[in-house]
């Protein structure tokens, strides 16, 4: 009645263009800018049903990460805060690539059924809109209301422009019925900060790590709330290049990706920089890396990865449980906590090897982060990251129920004690690590805490072992969808015989290690090498390629 005819008039101002067909990937949905104003729309309408399903405010995110400038996209966060549930993806899909309004009505007209979305429900859907700062972003966030509004008595709320883990922060302490503001984030963040940084023994602090961190903003959002967070934190220096007011362009020669990817350093650094402890964000601040400039003869880069941060965030957190395990005091002094690693297929062999080396449990997932945030939630503590630089460290409600109870207990008989300081670090921990998703914002402030903890200069946190030398490479197929993988992606299982292949020649190089899988998020195959030499991790790259050829 009233709502299909609202639906067939707003969705009869948003006509898809000609011959595109659109996958909502590990990523959400991305394209050129100019291709996407129909899809935000749908995805708008979408997250406006995902809201009344659940009775929940659901986010709404506008950005295209890393990708270039004149890209854009959009993916929306559930109630927890984390990635939209699996099981609506492939409506998602439907949705976005329905040829006309009448067959998009008909979709939702039957999703609605099947998935019994009431609506008229006690809450009308409410939905948190953000973008990054692509110039695209305001447009595509109008078309995105549109959408949403084209539901009747849904109400969207524009955050502006935010990091991704801002706006996916927001949804979680919103359902949560916490304080949601961005302004609650940065006293979140910087007050869990400062209070880890209390926590630091004196000895420690007198010697400890004090001179400044220069981050690369990728031109992206994150230089300019970094600019903000960083007047919050007592004491720790940060100089922010690239934060997008020089002029800079988005992504371009700047930014996480290109830094991990290229190993060299982002436009703005140089050999000036030898020496110094160097950050670089993504352009949405979901990703975060370190480096140093070993050399003023070079552009080479000593590259800090997501594998040694969840390296040095392992150590950092082991540590705190066996103190806390020490005292024989008091009656909730028994509880075994489980600590788990998840990492992908990508994550250099060298750290796997470290983490197995120091006793902690290593599991594997596909790539993308809902795959490894999902095996993280299995733990009491799950630290999840990719080689990227995307990840972070999940904390039970039961494990923090018993951490506060703990400390309490503590509170009365060991006040002050080691125990109690590493009871006070871990929920500090969790009070400043992203719960919803990766947040190269509070990644980077327990990075800088932790180093400070333990001494450690960029230097001695990145000889916790050598990376193994590595290739990756990538082929464009036809169809990409022919290459089928099993086993967190290690094995391929069609088309036959590759595999085979596969492991004939990595046998031939020591240290051989490779893999290769579609692309969740380009029209490619990508082929994974590491070797003993990069020589060898070169030529073993190359020679898989070309079995995909
Ligand atoms: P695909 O295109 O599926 O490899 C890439 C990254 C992922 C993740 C997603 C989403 C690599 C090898 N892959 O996925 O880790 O970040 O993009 O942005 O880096
Ligand atoms: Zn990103």
């Amino acid at each position: 009645e009233e709502q299909q005819s609202i639906l067939l008039e707003s969705a009869s101002r948003f006509p898809t263009p000609e011959g595109v067909k659109l996958s909502y990937g590990t990523a959400g949905f991305r394209a050129d800018a100019s291709i996407l104003q129909s899809t935000v729309f749908r995805v708008g309408i979408l997250a406006a049903l995902r809201s009344l399903k659940t009775q929940s405010v659901i986010g709404l995110m506008i950005t295209a990460s890393h990708n270039k400038v004149s890209d854009n996209g959009v993916k929306i966060a559930d109630p927890s805060g984390g990635m939209l549930t699996q099981e609506w993806e492939p409506f998602a899909d439907a949705l976005a690539n329905a040829s006309d309004a009448q067959v998009l009505l008909g979709l939702i007209i039957e999703f609605i059924k099947k998935e019994n979305i009431p609506l008229n429900g006690v809450r009308s859907a409410e939905i948190l809109l953000g973008r990054d700062t692509r110039p695209s972003g305001e447009s595509l966030l109008e078309a995105a209301r549109q959408g949403i509004c084209s539901i009747l008595g849904s109400v969207s709320l524009d955050m502006g422009i935010l990091t991704t883990p801002q706006l996916h922060w927001m949804v979680r302490a919103r359902n949560k019925g916490i304080k949601s503001s961005e302004l609650d984030y940065f006293e979140q963040l910087s007050s869990s900060f400062r209070c880890l940084m209390d926590l630091i023994p004196k000895e420690r602090k007198i010697s400890g790590v004090v001179d400044k961190l220069t981050v690369d903003g990728a031109n992206g959002v994150g230089g300019e709330k970094l600019e903000v967070l960083k007047k919050m934190l007592n004491g720790l220096l940060i100089e922010v290049r690239n934060s997008g007011k020089e002029g800079g362009v988005l992504n371009e020669g700047v930014g996480a990706d290109y830094v991990q990817k290229e190993k060299v350093f982002p436009c703005g650094f140089g050999p000036n920089d030898v020496g110094i402890r160097c950050a670089s964000l993504d352009g949405d601040a979901d990703r975060l890396v370190y480096f140093s400039v070993p050399s003023k003869s070079s552009n080479k880069i000593g590259l800090v990865d997501g594998d040694k941060m969840l390296s040095l965030f392992a150590l950092f957190i082991k540590e705190q449980l066996s103190i806390l395990s020490k005292g024989g005091d008091g009656k909730l002094n028994n509880y075994q906590a489980r600590l788990g690693i998840v990492q992908t297929a990508y994550a250099n062999g060298a750290s796997t090897d470290y983490l197995k080396q120091l006793g902690l449990e290593v599991m594997f997932t596909p790539t993308g982060v809902k795959y490894l945030h999902e095996k993280a939630a299995e733990y009491d503590i799950g630290i999840y990251f990719e080689a990227n630089g995307h990840g972070t460290i999940l904390f039970s409600e039961r494990f923090l129920y018993w951490v506060e109870a703990r400390n309490d207990e503590l509170s009365s008989l060991a006040k002050g004690s080691e125990q109690q300081k590493a009871a006070l670090r871990l929920l500090a921990v969790s009070k400043l690590i992203n719960q919803a998703v990766g947040d190269a914002l509070s990644g980077l402030l327990l990075v800088e805490a932790i180093l400070c903890h333990i001494g450690w200069s960029i230097h001695r946190w990145s000889e916790l072992y050598q990376d193994l030398p590595s290739r990756q490479l990538k082929v464009k197929v036809v169809d990409r969808t022919a290459v089928v993988t099993t086993n967190a992606e290690t094995l391929v299982v069609q088309p036959p015989g590759i595999q085979e292949a596969i492991n004939a020649e990595t046998a031939k190089y020591p240290q051989g290690r490779s893999f290769i899988r579609p692309s969740g998020t380009e029209d490619v195959i990508r082929v994974y090498a590491e070797a003993s030499t990069q020589e060898a991790a070169d030529s073993l790259a190359n020679s898989i390629a070309q079995l995909v050829d």
